[in-house]
Parts: structure tokens; sequence; C-alpha cells
């Protein structure tokens, strides 16, 4: 019986899914996961970002990306799984991160030598030692300067499926080529997080798929090609640096020499990596219109398939293509899990004692409220943070608890109605949604069913099982979504909460003065 591995980058980990699917069968025999802060403490990462001190920057290491994923190969080949079966690999990663490659790279990768780790051999490669992130919000000049040479925002998002957003790869590009435009010469090739893995995986460049070159202000969204227009008014000579895309289901080569001597693995198929929140969008089974999910990692974000695209008109989410073919729409916001938890340890207490707060206070806590930007937010731009409290004491634990919870909920709700989709079910995923208590006012906030999933990391499974699709495309046989996803990547029935709905009713009332106070903040 086949096995497919799926990795998933994320902000702070990576973990390993190996899976065994065929028909019937759907069985997971691997699961791995390593922190980047604690696991490699050399790389001097918080929360899987180089500290800086400047609120608005936030880069990674792609060397630190690399060791990471030969730590976890050899996690995978000694797990005491028979990887003689491994049929195809794919992944997932954190969206938007971009690396910079030197001339050279691709020999680089194709011969490197397997009693050395690879890192220290991709180190020289690189023409920029540092990745900015999704969570760098440093670039509203280039945003402002590209929007007006493509055209126009309406345009840029028409065409692109965003607008332009400081932290898309091409706002990002630009910076890199103004401020260090030596280093920009010489930078053969820029991939984003997920193509610069999967790179490393087949020794050689490889594409990235529309999901995640959605995420670069860079591709025309209906043509999955470079657009033209925005790559220059991007940077000079980028159309020669950037990857090729290929739809998602693309072998885009095998396992190299450097993992099968080096580990034993076999020969597999690699399929083209994608962002996390495609591959999360099939790893919640959303491969139907309709339905929503959302999902709690680092970044709390709130997406769904769409057939067509249809651009947001307020210009506040993205459309991004979907690994089926599709296209999906999404909401991001950075104040996700990291502003949950500055809240907690504000107070000094583990995540238990959080939810018995968020229990004992009651929905609507009171009329007390607070705006969560505790870093940069996302959605709606907020560039200089700073939280504030209406009503709330901020020594008050169990208030704040709660405040933060029930605004990023009726933010999460507000910000995703350019949707369309009237949210009756919701499928919750990231760390967070192990957090019933959350959910409970996720459920109350939306007036919708919310489930839970065996698989924490839907992301890692999307991609697993886009190993296991596209190599049955390889091999001819085009499987229907549905049976791809099936008995894995469906919500658990009995993890059902259905909402309250005098506790609905309160936040009815509590969403217009929760906009009202967003929008007075924002004017201010
Ligand atoms: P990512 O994929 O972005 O790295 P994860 O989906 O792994 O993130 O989620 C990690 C986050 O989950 C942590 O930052 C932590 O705040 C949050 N988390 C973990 N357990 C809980 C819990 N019981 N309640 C709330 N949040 C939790
Ligand atoms: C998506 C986004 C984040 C990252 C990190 O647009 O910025 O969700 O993908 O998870």
């Amino acid at each position: 019986m086949p096995l497919y591995l799926g990795l998933d980058s994320s902000t702070q980990s990576l973990t390993a899914i190996v899976a065994e699917l065929e028909d019937d069968r759907r069985e997971i025999v691997f699961q791995s996961s390593l922190s980047f802060d604690n696991d490699l403490p050399q790389y001097g990462t918080r929360h899987g970002v180089l500290p800086d001190a400047n609120p608005a920057i936030a880069c990674s290491s792609p060397l630190l990306w690399t060791e990471a994923l030969d730590v976890m190969l050899a996690r995978v080949a000694h797990g005491g799984v028979n990887l003689s079966r491994l049929a195809a690999i794919s992944g997932s990663a954190q969206q938007h991160g971009s690396v910079y490659l030197a001339a050279g790279a691709e020999a680089a990768l194709a011969g490197a030598d397997p009693d050395r780790p690879l890192h220290g051999q991709v180190a020289p490669a690189l023409s920029r030692k540092v990745s900015p992130i999704w969570l760098d919000s440093s670039t509203s000049a280039e945003c402002a300067e590209i929007t007006e040479a493509a055209g126009g925002a309406a345009l840029l998002a028409k065409k692109t499926g965003s607008r332009a957003f400081e932290r898309f790869a091409g706002p990002q590009i630009r910076k890199f080529f103004k401020e260090e435009p030596s280093a920009y010469a010489a930078t053969d090739r820029i991939h984003l997080v997920s193509s610069f893995l999967a790179s490393l995986l087949v020794g050689r460049h490889a594409p990235v798929d529309p999901g995640d070159g959605s995420g670069m202000n860079l591709m025309d969204l209906g043509a999955s090609a470079w657009w033209t227009p925005a790559l220059e008014a991007t940077a000079p000579g980028l159309s020669d640096r950037l990857p090729l895309i290929r739809p998602s289901r693309t072998v885009i080569g095998t396992l190299s020499p450097y993992w099968q001597r080096r580990h034993g693995l076999p020969p597999a198929r690699v399929i083209a990596w994608s962002g996390d929140n495609p591959c999360s969008l099939i790893g919640t089974g959303l491969v139907r219109e309709g339905l929503a999910a959302i999902s709690m990692g680092t970044s709390d974000t709130i997406f769904g398939l769409m057939r067509e695209p249809r651009v947001d008109p307020t210009g506040t989410g993205h459309v991004f293509g979907s690994p089926t073919g599709a296209f999906m729409g999404l909401t991001v916001f950075s104040n996700g899990s990291l502003a949950r938890e500055r809240v907690r340890d504000g107070f000094g207490l583990s995540w238990t004692e959080f939810s018995r707060a968020l229990e004992a206070t009651p929905p609507g806590n009171d009329g007390r409220m607070l705006l969560p930007w505790f870093e940069p937010e996302i959605t709606p731009t907020v560039i200089s943070p700073g939280v504030r409290r209406f009503g709330l004491d901020a020594a008050d634990a169990p208030a704040n608890i709660r405040a933060v919870v029930e605004a990023q909920q009726m933010a999460l709700a507000r910000h995703s109605r350019w949707m369309g989709v009237n949210v009756k079910t919701i499928h919750a995923t990231g760390g967070a949604a192990a957090n019933r208590a959350i959910l409970r006012v996720m459920a109350d906030v939306f007036g919708a069913d919310v489930y839970q999933f065996e698989v924490g990391n839907t992301a890692c499974l999307g991609a697993a099982l886009r190993a296991f699709h596209g190599d049955r495309a390889a091999d001819g046989e085009s499987m229907a979504w549905d049976d791809v996803v099936r008995g894995l990547a469906e919500p658990v029935a009995s993890t059902r909460i259905r909402p309250d709905p005098r506790s609905h009713a309160i936040y009815r009332e509590l969403m217009p003065i929760y906009a009202a106070r967003e929008a007075e903040a924002l004017k201010g």
C-alpha cells in the first residue's frame, strides 16, 4: 500500500505526516513536529522570527528552514515506517516569505554532498541571508509605488486577486531592490518558502503553484501566469528571476540523490508545494463552495473555496488559487495566537486557566471591549500597533481574556462578509482550535456550528493529500477531490458546538459597536 508524505513549514514549526492512502484505507502512520525556537535555538528566533528593534520588520532564516527539513527527514526515515513504499511527497509553507538565491544555487542543490548537512552547502548560494516573512509590515511605501505604477488598487486587485499588501512578495522584492541594489543584481532566482523547500527536495529550481503564487501581487490570477505590468512596477529584470508557475498537482521531480543517500529515502515523486492556507483548504475538506474554515495558527485566517474569483471590492481580503484548480477567498489577521498568548502570559496563566476564565465571564463581557492590535495588524491595516480598551480595566484578567477572544471573532465575522458566504458551518483548525472555550465564542459570534478535526495540522494533512492526488494524476487517474479528502479531512461529528441563540443575539448587538470603534480608531 503506497505511503504519502506531507510537510508543513509554518511560522513557528516544521511538521511531517506520513499517510497510507489507497481506496478506502486512510490512515496516518507517522506524525512529528519540531519547533524552530526550541529545537534549533542556534538561529535565535522568537516564535520563528529573527528579533528586530523595528516592530514592522519580520524576517526568518532560509538556512533554519533547510536544517529543519534535514532534521525532519532523518526523523521520518528512522520513524519505524517502511519507506520503500513512499510514493510521493508534497509540502505546505507559510505564505508570502521570499528567498533570494544567487547564480550557481541550482548546481549546489543538484550536487549536494550527502555526507555534509545541506544548510552549510546552501549558505554560499544565498544572495540575501534573511527572508522577509508574512508578519513584516515595512513596505507601505513600496505598496503605494507598485499600486500607482500598475494602474491603481482596483486593477491590481482585479488582476492579481489582492490590492498591494505589505507582506506580499512583490512589495518585499521591491524594497530589497531599492535598499540593496547590488544584492538584488546578484540574485538569480527568487523563491517563495514553498518553492524554495521544494527545490531542496528535487535538487533544482522548483516552480510555484497558483495557490502560493497569488500571494505575491505579481500573478495574473485568471491566467496563472506572471502579470507583466506588476513585474515592471516591482523591480527591473524581475521576470528572469521568478520561478515558473505550474498547477498544484504537477510532479516537479523526484527526491534528489542527497536525500536518498543521506537518509536512505527512495526516489519518490515530489509534487509542487503550496501555501499553508491553500493546503489547509484541502486538509479541512473544503473542496466545495459554501463552506468556511477558520484557522487559528500563528495567524488567524478565514477561508473558503470559490468557483469564480470574486475579488473583494473593499480591498480587505484576497482571492488565491486553490489546489483544486478553482479559487479561494481568504482574510488574514496577524494578531492571532500571539495576541492570545500575550494576554495569557501577561497574567501568568496556562491555557487551561485561560479557558476557565473565558468560561467564567458572560458573553458580551458586560460591554467591555478591546481592539486587539498588540502587533501591526493586516485586517484592517494597522501599521502603528496599540491595544485600545473600552470600559476595560487592563489588570482584570478574565475580562481581558474574554475581550481579546470576542474582538478577534467579531473581526473574523465582520471582515469576511465580502466572501459572500452565509456561514452556517465552520471547520476549525490550527493550534488554538484545540481550545473549545474559544470555539464556543466563535459559534456564538457567527451563529454557526463549529467542528474540530482529528488531525490538528490540516495544512500538513492537506499536503499529504495533495501528494496522493498528484501521484494519481501522474498515473493518469484524475481523482475527484471529494474522494481525495474522504475519511481523513472530515470534521468529527461528535465535536460539534452549536451556537446559543441568546449569546448570538448579544453579539449581533455588539457587532455595530465593535465596527464603529474600529472605524473611529482607524481614523485616529
Ligand atoms: P503555525 O502553524 O502558524 O506555526 P499552529 O497552528 O501550530 O501555528 O498553532 C500554534 C499556536 O497554537 C501557538 O502559538 C499557541 O498560541 C496556540 N495554542 C496551542 N494550544 C492552545 C490552546 N489550548 N488554546 C489556545 N491556543 C493554543
Ligand atoms: C496568509 C498569511 C498567513 C501565512 C502564515 O495570507 O499571511 O496565513 O500564510 O500562516
